[in-house]
Formats: structure tokens, C-alpha cells, sequence
């Protein structure tokens, strides 16, 4: 019997760890429900240059950032002031989300093309 209880207690803390877990791996995926088409950004990248090469975003407030990689090869936005990165295969977007940022400059390049991909977020 003790046995017996001892599985049950384990097998709640289990079920909870799962919930947990599950929980914790939903969140990247969970957006804020008032993002919309106001508060998205578009990042082109041609010729291995981002355009625009300055973008200006509000402060305090999550944005979404479309990079729109429109060279034939891939590219991949990497910054680590604003600790992200991912990869855009050629001819693709690419959607990822950044902030609350407080005001200042966060600088990003195109880690396949350092040279000329090179790009800043200014957020006011
Ligand atoms: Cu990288």
C-alpha cells in the first residue's frame, strides 16, 4: 500500500512536470493577442544588404520583425544584442519577435555576408 502511494505521488508530480514542461515549451509560440499589422516591421534583404539598414521601433513593446530575404541564397539575421537568430532560406520570410526593448541601439548583421549585411534597430 505504502508502494502503492508512493507511485500515485510520483505520478502526480509527473503529471504536473508534464503540464509544466508543456507549458513552458508553449510560450514561444503564444503571441500577444493585440499584435497586429500595426506594430510589424519589414526587413528586406538584397543583394546581401539589409533595407532598410536603420529601422526605428517603439520602446516597451513587443515587435514583429518580417525579414523578407529576397536574394536566392540564404541568410542568416543574427544579433546579439537583441540575442536572436535565424536563418532565412532564399526567397523566403522569415517572422520572429523581439522586445519589450528599452530605448537604444541594437545592432544586427546577416551572419552569411557580415561585409555588407549589416543593420541596427533603433528603439525609441
Ligand atoms: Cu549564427
Amino acid at each position: 500500500m505504502a508502494t502503492h502511494r508512493r507511485f500515485l505521488v510520483l505520478a502526480g508530480r509527473t503529471a504536473i512536470a508534464a503540464v509544466a514542461l508543456a507549458a513552458a515549451l508553449a510560450v514561444p509560440g503564444i503571441e500577444p493577442a493585440h499584435a497586429d499589422s500595426a506594430s510589424e516591421y519589414v526587413i528586406v534583404i538584397k543583394d546581401h544588404r539589409f533595407q532598410p539598414s536603420e529601422l526605428t521601433v517603439p520602446a516597451g513593446q513587443r515587435v514583429k520583425l518580417v525579414i523578407d530575404n529576397r536574394d536566392p541564397t540564404p541568410e542568416e539575421f543574427e544579433s546579439l544584442d537583441l540575442r536572436r537568430e535565424k536563418i532565412v532560406p532564399g526567397g523566403s520570410k522569415a517572422t520572429l519577435w523581439v522586445g519589450p526593448l528599452r530605448p537604444g541601439e541594437y545592432g544586427f548583421v546577416g551572419e552569411f555576408n557580415q561585409a555588407s549585411a549589416k543593420g541596427k534597430l533603433i528603439a525609441k
